[in-house]
This record gives structure tokens, C-alpha cells and sequence, in this order.
């Protein structure tokens, strides 16, 4: 008998299929589940170490109050009653302004979005502040741009590709893509594919590289306009796929004329034939790219992401098979929120607009340390840990002990946790129902119906129904009807007839209904995480009901249920859908169908990338001689999730890397403790002498920091990093470009 139980992996964004034995109620192995169609069996080394997310002393059991100080454990009555109480008191004397939710749906918890936001929405509150507006929002606002939504992503075809472009991505170690060292190296060793990669140092993706761009650090933009320069002076760019899909291209044309690519590519430190011959290859070979935190999160941030963007289209790789492509979704992780809508919030004191109804974590200390009467008083995180993973440690510990109220629902004691009023706890990974909403695939979209696979040892809550006692304590739910309650104790057709004669008599109980399947069907299925997900598939748009008849389901007024019930029997999870791969443009959604590449905000910045004043902007102070990449995501880090430093036992970690011409330079030794400084701040770290830096670069990777059973694990590199130091479009924080000082202790 197989006694293995399906799960996933919520450790990343690929949530691999897992399969678990569990004694005791202990996960105590685990393996990749091979019938997971999208992971096929794979796990990297962290899936196999999920028992240390899992089982370890400082999981939360019981709801918290902070008290003189200290701890105690409350009864879940008490919490939700007083927190609703306080809330009611915050929006009654300062208005939903001063409210803001953070995190709310991370790796392995997706579906609690879909109750904090309801929950936040009804409050009348727009402040959402999210990881994803500290890494991406910058190229989703791009793509908005392009391609008329910022929901909408062009994700790199891989499978059906010539050439990948891995552009400050290290996907070797960081995955971003399902079964990424094996399709890295599959690409790399075939004899008829190219892997570029295009990273300062030798990063692991790049030593297997067919080719590496070792640009300088930073110089990501003066790297694409060259590019984009040499491809119009050649006239080598695909000008029947400009005419046919691309507006604006005559009136962006002349911001490229003139530009010294020769001397740009000089200062990038590259080879000007090496970057000749890659344009050659751009715009012969069928290829795609995939950006990531390497440009993201580096200097001309959003411009990157524009640049490459221009790139892509020119040469005709947007939108067509093996190209990059609109990729299909279940529900997108993130919404549109156009700057130019005049009901967008824009933050008080920094004046930042929601991007994908996001707002960035880099502004929170500044919106709630401000004098402004509708500064940030309120803020309730679930899923996020800010006290490690946003820049500036130092800014938020002082803004956050200025907050009237901080809640935190969290499965573990974090360090945000730790200076909250109220401390809630909520199942894991593996006690709760769940899914996962990222799309990583073409054209297959992906779902499972996770179930739980161990039981919850304390009070702990699924986060849907937290969000749901909260909602009805703020009195936020309206009374629902017996009927109701009954049918869905009948079962699912009953339940969602009766639902919609409900709805169809109250329309505004449309407002909350995650909240009214929480309380009714999430009731009988014990679960209000799987029964808001029974009303996403439910009503999901025309588009995805068209992918899942592509994918073999039945379309019509049943596909829902059908679809619901196949992932209850699938729970290794399965296809739900498959895009229509030869109309990939169809899904552009800008006024004429056109992939837009004019962006009048984007002018002078673009205009502004020159020789000259790159040269200048480059130059290291004699203060701060090095560059640091504030935050690597390596093997031995999984954000901030692993806490149990067990997990990593035998393994070097938390070092500052650096090249051995510097090492020598300052006379430092490896295994030595070295003083890094920045401007924001100072700490003491293990040097570690290596190859995978490049020289006048140093790294220190990401999700250290920690504080378990009383000693810190490692160092937590946002106390080097600067809050303000950020993109001016979507004040995404600029960590791989942190100037620093190393020396000698
Ligand atoms: N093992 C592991 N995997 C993870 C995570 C984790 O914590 N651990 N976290 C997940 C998450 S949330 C994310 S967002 C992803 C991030 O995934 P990645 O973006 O792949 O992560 P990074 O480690 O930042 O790698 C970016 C690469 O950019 C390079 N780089 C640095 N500066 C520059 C520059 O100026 N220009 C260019 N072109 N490149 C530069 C770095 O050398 C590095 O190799 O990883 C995910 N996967
Ligand atoms: N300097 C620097 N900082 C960085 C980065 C960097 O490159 N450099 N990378 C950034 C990136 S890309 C990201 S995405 C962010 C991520 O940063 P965060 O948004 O903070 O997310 P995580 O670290 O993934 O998870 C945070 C919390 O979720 C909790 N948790 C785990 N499972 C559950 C659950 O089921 N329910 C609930 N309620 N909580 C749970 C964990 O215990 C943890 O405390 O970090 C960023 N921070
Ligand atoms: S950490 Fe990511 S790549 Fe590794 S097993 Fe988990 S989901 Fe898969
Ligand atoms: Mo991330």
C-alpha cells in the first residue's frame, strides 16, 4: 500500500509536487512526487528539508497579547474581540487611510489573499503593501504599459526556445522557472540551444553557460541601449513584426541615435565584439529571457525592465511561440492598478502609487513615522516577515514601535512577531488547504488542490478563517440566511444555486464573499481555504474556462464543479488549463492590440543613459569602494521561512563573498570576521574568499538574520540596506547596487 501522502513544496514559487510520510503526525520523508505533472518528481534540496519548517519550537499554538512586554496566551474570543475593537477605534478617529494589510499570501499560503484583501476592501482601505512590490512591480508596471494590463506576464517559453537569456537570474540556485537545474543544463549541453547568461559574476547559472556577459555591476541599462543601438545602426531588427504588432516604435527610434555603444560597452567592462555577436544572435536565433532580481533590483531598476522589453520586440520575440508569452492563470497573483487612474492611492508622505495593487514596503517607515494626520497606524501582516526581509531593519523597528496597533498572524515566532501587540498563529503549509496561484509554465497552466496532510498541534486557525472571525467581528458580514447555512451541508450544486439567489437579492453581498463561503460552506468542509477556492475556480473569467476546455475539461454551466472535483481526486495536482499557443497576441489587452513600446515617462530617463554621466554616476567614492548585492537567494536560504538553523547543519552559510584579487588587496583571509559598512548601517560577517564574486563586488545572501531559541543565525543584511534607496517609479529597493567598505576587524 502507498501510504505516502501528496503535497507540495511551499518553500518557492515553484511549490513542487512532494510526497510525505508522516508517523505520529511528524512529516519524517520526504520525496519529489513523480506524478506531479509540472514538477515530474523533482525537489531541490530544500523541499527535502520541509519536517524543519514544519516541526520546530518556535511554531505559534496559541493567540498572543503583548503585555508589559512579555507574551501571553489569550483565547481566540479575546484576540479577535479586542483587535476588532481597536480597529473599529483607528478608522472611527483617523479614517481607513491610516490602515495598511502586509504580506498576505506567501510561498504556500495563496489563498488567505483573497480574505485579507476582502477584508482590507471593506474597511475601505487600499493599502496593500507586498514582497511583490519590493522585487517586481517595476517590470509588471512595463508590462501594464506594453501590453495593456500589469496582470499580464510574459514569461520566457523555455521548453520551445533556440536561446535562453538569463538576465540577473541565477536560476541554478534560485529556481524561478519548475525543474530549473535540469532545464538550465538540458539547454546548455544540446548542441542546437544557447544558455546566455548575463551576470557580473560566475554565478552558478553562469559557469554552465554556453555564453557569459560578465557585465560591471549596475550597468544593466547602458548594456541594453547598446544593444538596442547596434540592432537599429545594422538595421537588423524585424521590421515585419514592428509594422504588424508594435505601436510606437518610430517615436522611441531616435532616443537610441548617436549613443556610443563602443564606449558604453567599454564601461561595461565586456568585450565590444562578445556584445555584437549577441546581438547577431538576437536577432537571428528564436530566443527568449528571463529577468529576475539581478536587474530588478539594481540600478535603473524599472528602465531595465523597459530596455529589455524594447529588445525582445524588436527582434520579434514577444508574444510567439519560444519566445516570451503571455502565460495562462488560474487567478493572476496580482491585480492592475494603473498610476494614472485618479482613484489609485498614492502613499501620503512618499507619494507612491499601488502597481499591481501593490504598495512598496520600502515607503512604510516614512508613512508611518510622518506627522501627517492620516499617517499609518494600523497594520496587520500575515505572511511576511518586514523585521527581516524589507530594506532597512533599523527604519522599521523605530516605525513599527510607533504603530497604535500591529497584528501578525504568522506559523512562527518571527522577529516581526516579536514586537507586535497581538500575535496570531496560523496553520502551516501542510495543515491547512491551499493551492498555488503561480504560473510558471507554457502553455499548461498548473493547479493542485493541497490538502493537509498533518494536523495542527495547538488552536492554530487557517488563515481564511482568522480573516473571516475578524471580518464578523468588525461586523462586516451581513446575516446570513438558515437556507443557506443548510444547502451547503446538502452539497455543492444545492449550495451554489441557493448562493445565488442569495447574492442575486443582496447584491452587495457580493462585497464579501469569501467571508460568506467561509461561514457557510466553509463550515462544511472545514475549511475556509477550500471553500473560497471552490468560488475562484467557480467564477473564474471566459479566458481561463476556455484554457481548461483546451485542457480536456467539459465547457459549460458544469465546468467549475467538474473542474473542482478532479482536483479534489488529483491532490498530486494536475493541467487545468492549456493557452491557445498560436494567439498568444490575442490576450494583449492595449486599445488597438499592439505590444507599446512608447512610453513618454520613460524619455529622458532613457536619454539620460549616457556615456558621460554613467561614468560619473559609477565612480566609487574613496568611502565606499565596493559594490554589495544585498541578499543572494542561495541554496541555503528559503526567504525567511526556515527558521530551525538544523536545516542548513554542515553547510557554510551567511558569509560575505568575496573575489580573491580584492581579499589580497586588503589583505584578508578566508574564514576571517571582516566590518562591512554602508550607509545604512554596520555588521560584523565571516569572509569567505571566492571565485563566484566578481572583483570590487562583494555578496551576502538573503533570509539571515534570525532569531532562534536565543541566538541570531547569521546576519541580517537589511541593516546594511537603505529603505530610500530605491527605483523612482516603483521604489523597488536598489540591493545589488549597495556601495560598502570591507575591512578588517
Ligand atoms: N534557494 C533559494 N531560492 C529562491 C529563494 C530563496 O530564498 N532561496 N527565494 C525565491 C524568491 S522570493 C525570489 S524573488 C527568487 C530570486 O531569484 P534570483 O533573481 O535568481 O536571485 P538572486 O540571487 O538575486 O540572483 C540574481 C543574479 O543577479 C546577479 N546580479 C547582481 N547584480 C547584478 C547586476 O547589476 N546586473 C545583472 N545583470 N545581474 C546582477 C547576481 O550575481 C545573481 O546571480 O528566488 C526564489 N528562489
Ligand atoms: N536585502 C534583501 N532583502 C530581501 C531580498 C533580497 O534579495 N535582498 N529578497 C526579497 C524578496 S525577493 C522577497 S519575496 C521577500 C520575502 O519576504 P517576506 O514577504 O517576508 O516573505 P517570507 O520570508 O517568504 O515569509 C515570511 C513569513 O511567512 C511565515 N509563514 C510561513 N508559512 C506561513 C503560512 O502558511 N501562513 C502564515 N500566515 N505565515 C507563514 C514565515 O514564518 C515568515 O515569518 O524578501 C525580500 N528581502
Ligand atoms: S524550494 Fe522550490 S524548487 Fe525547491 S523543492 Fe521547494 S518548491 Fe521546488
Ligand atoms: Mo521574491
Amino acid at each position: 500500500m502507498d501510504d505516502w501522502l501528496k503535497t507540495a513544496c511551499v518553500l518557492c514559487a515553484q511549490n513542487c509536487g512532494l510526497k510525505v510520510r508522516v508517523e505520529g503526525n511528524k512529516i519524517v520523508k520526504v520525496r519529489g512526487d513523480k506524478d506531479n505533472p509540472r514538477s515530474v518528481g523533482y525537489v531541490c534540496r530544500k523541499g527535502t528539508k520541509i519536517p524543519y519548517y514544519q516541526h520546530h519550537n518556535q511554531r505559534l499554538t496559541h493567540p498572543l497579547k503583548r503585555v508589559n512586554g512579555e507574551f501571553i496566551e489569550i483565547s481566540w474570543d479575546q484576540a479577535i474581540s479586542e483587535i476588532a475593537e481597536k480597529m473599529q477605534k483607528g478608522l472611527d478617529q483617523y479614517g481607513p487611510r491610516s490602515f495598511a494589510l502586509m504580506g498576505c499570501g506567501g510561498q504556500g499560503s495563496h489563498t488567505e489573499g483573497a480574505f485579507g484583501t476582502t477584508l482590507f476592501r471593506n474597511l475601505g482601505s487600499h493599502y496593500h503593501y507586498n514582497a511583490v512590490a519590493q522585487e517586481l512591480t517595476g517590470f509588471f508596471w512595463v508590462n501594464g504599459r506594453s501590453l495593456g494590463r500589469q496582470t499580464l506576464l510574459p514569461g520566457p517559453d523555455e521548453d520551445h526556445t533556440e536561446m535562453l537569456l538569463a538576465i540577473g537570474w541565477n536560476g541554478m540556485e534560485s529556481h524561478q522557472m519548475p525543474q530549473a537545474p535540469k532545464k538550465l543544463k538540458h539547454l546548455a549541453k544540446h548542441p542546437d540551444k544557447l544558455l546566455v547568461a548575463i551576470d557580473p559574476r560566475l554565478s552558478e547559472t553562469a559557469r554552465i553557460a554556453n555564453i557569459h556577459v560578465p557585465l560591471k555591476p549596475g550597468t544593466d541599462a547602458l548594456l541594453a541601449k547598446s544593444v538596442i543601438s547596434i540592432i537599429l545602426d545594422e538595421n537588423w531588427q524585424k521590421q515585419d513584426y514592428i509594422n504588424a504588432y508594435v505601436n510606437g516604435f518610430d517615436q522611441i527610434k531616435s532616443w537610441f541615435e548617436g549613443f556610443n555603444a563602443r564606449e558604453a560597452i567599454e564601461l561595461c567592462e565586456l568585450e565590444y565584439d562578445q556584445v555584437y555577436n549577441l546581438c547577431k544572435l538576437l536577432t537571428t536565433k528564436k530566443w527568449c529571457m528571463h529577468t529576475d532580481l539581478g536587474i530588478y533590483m539594481s540600478r535603473h531598476s524599472t528602465l531595465n525592465s523597459y530596455l529589455w522589453m524594447i529588445i525582445s520586440v524588436i527582434c520579434g520575440r514577444m508574444c510567439v511561440p519560444g519566445g516570451n508569452v503571455i502565460f495562462g492563470s488560474v487567478a493572476p497573483i496580482m491585480g492592475h492598478s494603473d498610476e494614472r487612474d485618479p482613484k489609485n492611492w498614492r502613499t501620503i508622505t512618499t507619494d507612491f502609487p499601488a502597481l499591481c495593487k501593490f504598495h512598496p514596503p520600502n515607503v512604510m517607515p516614512e508613512e508611518i513615522l510622518s506627522d501627517h494626520p492620516e499617517r499609518l497606524r494600523t497594520v496587520l501582516v500575515s505572511s511576511s516577515n518586514p523585521l527581516r526581509s524589507y530594506a532597512d531593519t533599523s527604519a522599521y523597528e523605530e516605525a513599527f514601535s510607533k504603530l497604535d496597533l500591529l497584528v501578525t498572524i504568522d506559523v512562527a515566532m518571527s522577529e516581526t512577531a516579536r514586537l507586535s501587540h497581538y500575535v496570531l498563529p496560523a496553520k502551516s503549509g501542510y495543515e491547512s488547504w491551499d493551492t498555488t496561484f503561480f504560473s510558471w509554465t507554457f502553455p499548461e497552466v498548473y493547479f493542485q488542490l493541497r490538502k493537509p496532510v498533518v494536523e495542527a498541534e495547538g488552536e492554530q486557525l487557517e488563515a481564511g478563517e482568522i480573516f473571516t472571525r475578524l471580518a464578523d467581528a468588525l461586523g462586516l458580514i451581513p446575516e446570513l440566511p438558515e437556507s443557506l447555512i443548510v444547502a451547503a451541508g446538502q452539497n455543492r450544486e444545492a449550495f451554489g444555486l441557493e448562493l445565488m439567489n442569495y447574492i442575486g437579492a443582496n447584491p452587495k453581498a457580493m462585497k464579501v464573499v469569501p467571508f460568506i463561503l467561509g461561514k457557510t460552506l466553509g463550515k462544511a468542509m472545514n475549511s475556509n481555504n477550500l471553500a473560497a477556492l471552490w468560488g475562484i475556480i467557480l467564477t473564474a473569467p471566459k479566458i481561463f474556462q476556455e484554457n481548461a476546455s483546451r485542457a480536456g475539461f467539459t465547457p459549460g454551466p458544469t465546468l467549475g464543479e467538474e473542474i473542482f472535483q478532479h482536483g479534489l481526486d488529483h491532490p498530486e495536482g494536475f493541467w487545468i488549463g492549456k493557452c491557445d499557443v498560436e494567439n498568444n497576441m490575442d490576450l494583449i489587452k492595449t486599445d488597438d492590440g499592439k505590444i507599446h513600446v512608447h512610453f513618454p515617462e520613460m524619455e529622458d530617463w532613457t536619454k539620460s543613459i549616457t556615456v558621460e554621466s554613467e561614468r560619473l554616476a559609477l565612480k566609487a567614492s574613496e568611502e565606499y569602494p565596493l559594490v554589495l548585492s544585498a541578499g543572494n537567494h542561495v541554496k541555503t536560504v528559503a526567504n525567511t521561512i526556515m527558521r530551525d538553523p538544523g536545516w542548513n547543519e554542515g553547510k557554510r552559510v551567511s558569509t560575505l563573498a568575496m573575489n580573491p584579487a580584492d581579499a589580497e588587496t586588503l589583505g584578508l583571509a578566508d574564514g576571517q570576521t571582516v566590518l562591512i559598512t554602508t550607509e545604512a548601517g554596520r555588521a560584523e560577517v565571516e569572509l569567505e574568499i571566492t571565485e563566484g564574486a566578481r572583483a570590487g563586488q562583494v555578496l551576502i545572501p538573503h533570509g539571515f538574520g534570525l532569531d532562534f531559541q536565543g541566538k541570531r543565525i547569521g546576519i541580517n543584511v537589511n541593516y546594511l540596506t537603505k529603505n530610500t534607496h530605491r527605483d523612482s517609479i516603483a521604489a523597488t529597493p536598489l540591493h545589488r547596487y549597495v556601495p560598502c567598505r570591507v575591512e578588517a576587524v
